[in-house]
């Protein structure tokens, strides 16, 4: 028997495609249970659900049976986003075809821009630093362009305009890393880049985005970051 149950996300504080899910099923209003797990330590049930050993994992229903208990779940993040969105009322993607496909791909450039901020506090010196640093000014410097030209008659709230996407969904998370890496290093990759600036700032007061983490994010995300004792790690210990 299928037992009729809100969504259930497992869920990690610090991870960013647990909060695109989140934004998601906060900007589709969706009831949903999260649980958050600690993948330092993962436990039995979690390596049995996750084929990926990853969050976000979505469980969407328990079957009972005569062998037991087997639940239906969805990972990644990006196939969760589209599902919640599919299957409940609005759309958070464009309705044109080639519109859908580019903001897929730009979902998929998010994903370049968090592998290259994990290199960030990974950076054993200062010189590594820059040196990611300088890559992720060129890929914002190209969404810098991308919102600029999407010749919309006021700069962009969003990346496709008014309306809050995937898209917004996938970035708000890249952007959340700088709110807490900026006040103990200079961050310079987003510098001068007016169309991405103040699309941060809508991101950042979306009650769906801040609602995707929880009130010690700051001090739990420092702490992380102390652990891989980098560059910013450093930092982070000498202004304490
Ligand atoms: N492609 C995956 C990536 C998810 C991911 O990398 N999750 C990380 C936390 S942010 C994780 O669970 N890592 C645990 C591990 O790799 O052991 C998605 O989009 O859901």
């Amino acid at each position: 028997m299928t037992q009729a149950s809100t969504p259930h996300l497992i869920a990690y504080k610090l991870c960013p495609y647990v909060q695109r899910s989140v934004i998601t099923l906060e900007e589709k209003g969706i009831d949903y249970q999260r649980t958050d797990t600690d993948l330092a330590n993962k436990p039995d049930w979690f390596k049995a659900l996750s084929p990926t050993g990853k969050v976000p994992l979505l469980i969407l229903s328990e079957k009972e049976s005569g062998k037991g208990s087997n639940k239906e779940v969805l990972f990644e993040s990006a196939v969760i986003c589209e599902y919640l969105d599919e299957t409940t009322p609005g759309s958070l993607l464009p309705n044109d075809a080639k519109q859908r496909a580019q903001a897929r791909a730009w979902i998929e450039f998010s994903t370049t821009m968090l592998n290259q901020i994990g290199k960030l506090y990974n950076a054993k010196s200062k010189e590594e630093f820059e040196q990611v640093q300088d890559i992720l000014a060129q890929q914002f410097k190209r969404l810098n362009l991308e919102l600029k030209n999407k010749e919309l008659k006021k700069p962009a709230a969003y990346f496709n305009g008014e309306k809050f996407s995937l898209v917004d969904a996938a970035f708000a998370p890249v952007f959340r890393y700088f709110e807490v890496f900026e006040q103990y290093v200079e961050i310079t990759c987003m510098q001068g880049l007016e169309a991405v600036q103040y699309w941060r700032n809508n991101l950042a007061q979306r009650p769906s985005v801040q609602k995707a983490v929880s009130e010690d994010y700051h001090q739990a995300l420092l702490e992380f970051v102390k652990k891989r004792e980098g560059y910013l790690a450093k930092k982070i210990r000498f202004q304490k």
